[in-house]
């Protein structure tokens, strides 16, 4: 069913180490998991590290090779070897949306990767287990995608359970990988034909919601003190790459 499949066993052109990292439980295994071998188990066990998995996707018409890390426990005491953080072409910054601390604790990741990662490595910011109700999210779509928008950083909805968002990811990022490194591939041909990500693509405009509301006046206003009563409380970490 998988296309990817087909390409297995061809050569690739690049490879690329893309590394993965966030809080513990988050769901940085079952990602990957589900990216390389397409399956998902419900109870993980946290202390079994994969160490890494390559998966070869085809971009334009570039095999890519992608080797992709795990921290295999470590990250319960962030104490992530800076080795692990130099090999990374790039980062997935992952949070579950359902948790307060793992969302705030982007900042301490955030600032790891800017003392530790090369320069131009490239970073994603992923929300996990968007499979749940939307009233069990601590943050919602919209919040996250603000959030990143503000940083210039590109923001995932992303579900190993349900399976959704994590090929784009991996696509994405191996198409960032591919522009910024330009002519310094291996391959003097390479150009890379494939649409220069910008940072705001496909994410929601700043600014004031337009939203028309049909309920009367009131209702509306004791809505939006609800709302930002919410945001207060969900005070955004102060991430800077
Ligand atoms: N509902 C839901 N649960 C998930 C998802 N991904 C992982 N989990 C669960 O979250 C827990 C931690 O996952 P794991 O991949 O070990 O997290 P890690 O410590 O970040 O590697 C496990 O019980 C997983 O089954 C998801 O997409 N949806
Ligand atoms: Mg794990």
């Amino acid at each position: 069913m998988e296309k990817s499949a087909d390409i297995s066993t061809k050569l690739h052109d690049h490879m690329f180490s893309v590394i993965i990292l966030g809080d513990q439980s988050v769901g940085k295994s079952s990602l990957i998991v589900k990216f390389v071998d397409g399956t998902f188990q419900d109870a993980y066990k946290v202390s079994v590290g994969i160490d890494f998995k390559n998966k070869k996707i085809q971009v334009g018409d570039k095999v890519i090779k992608l080797q992709i890390w795990d921290t295999a426990g470590q990250e319960r005491f962030r104490t992530i070897a800076q080795t692990y953080y130099q090999k990374a072409d790039a980062v997935i910054l992952a949070y579950d949306c359902t948790s307060k601390t793992s969302f705030t604790n982007l900042a301490t990741w955030a600032t790891q990767i800017k003392e530790n990662c090369k320069e131009g490595t490239q970073k994603v910011i992923v929300a996990t287990k968007c499979d749940v109700e939307e009233a069990q999210r601590y943050i919602s779509r919209q919040e996250g995608e603000e959030f990143c928008n503000n940083l210039g950083i590109k923001h995932y909805d992303t579900s190993a359970k349900a399976n959704f968002g994590i090929t784009e990811v991996f696509t994405e990022l191996t198409k960032m990988i591919i522009s910024t490194k330009g002519q310094n591939l291996q391959r003097p041909s390479i150009t890379p034909g494939e649409s220069q990500p910008t940072p705001s693509a496909g994410l929601v405009q700043r600014g004031a919601p337009s939203k028309s509301f049909k309920m009367n006046k009131q209702a509306d206003s004791e809505k939006q003190a609800v709302q930002e009563q919410k945001r207060q409380k969900r005070s955004c970490p102060c991430v800077i790459f």
